[in-house]
């Protein structure tokens, strides 16, 4: 590895670039245009020295021997330090060895030799999070990950060396007692990040291809770092409101008839319900953008008929497009020449779905205008949202070689540099096109990711399967998505692969009763797992938390508004909100949702009871309205209708009435529940001083569907609490701009 000369840039005051010249001639797929604060500095010419150092308003950086980075806050502590000693030798496999694993069948994940590395040093006690949908815990810290979007439920497992999922979102953030900070190294090659695994005084990251290119993002909190990375990387946008509600899916639903039967049934049980999926057995031979006229002989139709029971048609796509004369898509992609090409200039062929497919270069804008054009003709028929599959890309005849290549808008890439942000680009085509199609807000689901997907799509975990373990990893998972700038996640509640049990999907619905993307879905050949499979327990236990996800939905969606606009994600670690309290760095079995629901699920089988950690503050039993004092370990009883929940003595939750779907005209009425900080725990209260607490929260509405908001057509309350009667309610209007005002508010005090 040849050491290059870096250069270090003040992006803003929290944030600094560091990269090699040739990072300048490239176009990044996830930052925009940068107005940068400083000039860039070649590393060797910022000394050690104190007059020599680059500095904003909130770090300053120093460098030894011309190439070794500290960077400190203004008050001279040390945050992020380069590791300026010996690298221990990787413990890398034998080529004898791999070939032995490869004989016996194991799948071996190999580490391509790197263009370049960073090492940084672990300076104390730090722990690691984010870098996307990686599972396993919380903290990533002594672990090794690589980068590059895989098709392969397999790796869904506690831990793996170089474990790759669908997504790639190679940024995390380091937390440390005195200090906390986030990496974004910006490359879209494969790369490795190896947490402390090496060696546990250092961590490393590094990739197969292009050139070093990574942000330092500080912050005195993870929040701000998290609004550091999203300001480079943008923000999800307000989705539509009922895409915030339960969608009912299965691979697949293959004709109008069990589509009817299954929203009757869903009305039948009382079960809330926004979204029916169509996956791929809806299209016609797999092809793309088409469907499949004998099982769907008129989609327009059923889509009205669902429409009339507040349902709505969400449907899969997959890019890879059947490659055979007369199918108009594939035709026009080969006339304008749309398509991945070979080295020797031909259209590259795999398999996916349809058989001998194709490759949409979505590299190119032209080309992602015309896919995203597609679109009209699934929304023309009542389509109301897109899910994008197989987007890593997915390939059956082996994986895409890495000189595939890539014609984009006049510069050529490999498929090597393109591959982790194939989906990234085709969910921007496909936010583009139901925008031009609908002018709503675009509904995406993707399953691959690359950082700044966020500003197109949401995502899901892909192929988990119906195991304790992947619902208990699901929690980690989505609080890592979030830190890693992806709020709207979900996982397929009861599992993907593998047979349900009634207990199972219990838990599942109800660990998963606030995530912002609530499906449940399962495979091909597995039990059925809709609500209403098993018994009559089942049955009410999802209805009852799929309740409560509904009546907590203006929150949920309040929470959006406010990820719009800084990026904190809906679901929360604890860590969040309570950085200095270690109990909760590696809290992996609990999470917040804001700062002002905190949800413990049980995720054992047979388990009647948990333990629950508290954080400060205290906190009231959702269910028995029991005030909890915090800072501690309870133990709480959950058989299996109950998932603990707890609110933080001192919020305000946005509610609504039952209802079976969304329909935002109708939501005429908000309910408040009030938590007073002040009641029983008086003694505490008085010990600090606060009596007659006053509590303050801010509620956003708009018309829930398009973008008249950006227009001012949205109102903002503000509701405030003192004392502990509901006639200590006032309300004020701190933005008027949406008629639908509540006709009536109601508060409840708990
Ligand atoms: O090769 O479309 O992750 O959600 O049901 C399997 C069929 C393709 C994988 C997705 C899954 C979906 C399935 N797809």
């Amino acid at each position: 590895m040849k050491e290059e000369q870096l250069y270090i840039q003040a992006v803003n005051d929290q944030i600094l670039r560091i990269f090699s010249k040739d990072a300048l001639q490239k176009q990044s797929f996830a930052v925009g245009d940068i107005q940068a604060l400083s000039e860039a500095i070649p590393l060797s010419e910022v000394g050690a020295a104190k007059e020599k150092i680059l500095e904003t308003r909130k770090l300053s950086v120093k460098v030894a021997g011309g190439r070794f980075l500290s960077v400190f806050d203004r008050e001279g502590t040390l945050l992020c330090e380069d590791w300026d000693g010996e690298r221990q030798e990787t413990q890398a496999l034998s080529e004898t060895e791999l070939e032995q694993l490869r004989a016996e069948g194991h799948a071996v994940d190999e580490m391509a030799a790197q263009a370049f590395s960073v090492v940084k040093r672990f300076v104390g006690d730090e722990v690691v999070y984010g870098l996307g949908d990686k599972t396993g815990f919380l903290n990533k810290r002594g672990y090794q990950y690589m980068m590059w979007n895989s098709d392969n439920p397999d790796p869904h497992v506690e831990n793996g060396t170089f474990k790759a999922m669908y997504k790639s979102i190679p940024f995390f953030i380091v937390l440390r007692e005195d200090a906390v900070y986030g990496i974004f190294l910006d490359n879209t090659y494969r790369s490795y990040f190896d947490m402390g695994y090496e060696d546990t005084r250092y961590y490393s990251f590094g990739a197969a291809g292009g050139v070093p290119d990574y942000y330092f993002i500080g912050g005195d909190t993870i929040a701000e770092v998290i609004y550091g990375y999203t300001e480079l990387t943008g923000r999800a946008p307000l989705p539509q409101l009922w895409t915030l509600g339960y969608h009912q899916s299965r691979w697949s639903y293959g004709s109008s008839e069990e589509v009817r039967s299954l929203a009757e049934k869903l009305r039948k049980y009382e079960i809330p319900c926004d979204a029916i999926h169509l996956d791929i057995d809806y299209m016609d031979h797999f092809k793309v953008f088409t469907v499949s006229g004998e099982a769907f002989p008129d989609l327009t139709g059923l889509g009205s008929e669902l429409a009339k029971q507040g349902i709505r048609l969400v449907s899969i796509i997959d890019p890879g497009t059947k490659a055979e004369a007369g199918y108009s898509l594939y035709d026009t992609g080969i006339e304008k020449e749309y398509f991945a090409k070979t080295k020797e200039g031909e259209v590259y062929h795999n398999a996916v779905w349809p058989g001998d497919s194709v490759y949409p270069d979505y590299t190119s804008a032209a080309v992602r205008q015309w896919w995203g054009d597609q679109a009209e003709l699934l929304t023309s028929q009542g389509i109301q949202g897109i899910w994008n599959d197989m987007n890593e890309p997915a390939s059956f005849q082996g994986p895409l070689p890495d000189d595939v290549l890539f014609y984009g808008d006049g510069t050529v890439r490999r498929h090597e540099e393109v591959h982790n942000v194939y989906g990234h680009l085709m969910a921007q085509a496909t936010y583009e096109g139901l925008k031009r199609a609908t002018g709503k807000r675009p509904f995406v689901i993707t399953r691959a990711c690359y950082s700044g997907s966020q500003k197109y799509t949401t995502a899901w975990t892909g192929d988990n399967q119906s195991l304790w373990t992947h619902l208990q990893m699901s929690i980690p998972q989505l609080l890592n998505l979030g830190m890693s700038g992806m709020p709207l996640v979900g996982t397929d509640i009861g599992g993907f692969g593998a047979n349900a049990t009634p207990e199972l999907l219990c838990r599942w619905v109800e660990a998963s009763c606030f995530a912002p993307l609530f499906r449940n879905h399962s495979a091909k050949f597995t039990r059925r797992q809709e609500p209403w499979q098993f018994d009559q327990r089942t049955l009410y236990i999802n209805r009852k938390y799929i309740a409560l996800h509904y009546h907590f939905l203006p929150y949920l969606y309040d929470l959006c508004y406010e990820e719009s606009l800084t990026g904190m994600p809906v679901l929360r670690p604890l860590a969040m909100h309570y950085q200095n309290d270690k109990n909760t760095w590696e809290c992996n079995d609990e999470y917040l949702v804001g700062s002002q629901i905190l949800a413990a699920p049980v995720t054992s089988q047979g388990a009647k009871a948990r333990m629950v950690y508290l954080p400060e503050g205290t906190w009231v039993d959702y269910w028995s309205g029991e005030r909890i004092p915090g800072s501690r370990y309870i133990l709480r009883e959950a058989p299996l209708e109950v998932c603990p929940i707890y609110v933080r003595a001192g919020s305000i939750l946005p509610a609504m009435e039952p209802v079976l779907s969304i329909q935002p005209e109708n939501m005429k009425k908000l309910i408040l529940e009030f938590y007073p900080a002040d009641r029983q725990m008086g003694k505490e209260n008085e010990l600090a001083g606060k009596k007659g607490q006053e509590v303050r929260y801010i509620h956003y509405q708009d018309n829930g569907t398009d973008f008249a908001y950006q227009d001012g057509e949205y109102n903002l309350y503000e509701f405030r609490f003192s004392g502990e009667r509901s006639s200590g309610l006032s309300v004020s209007m701190i933005h008027e701009g949406y008629e639908g005002k509540y006709q009536t508010i109601e508060a409840v005090i708990r």
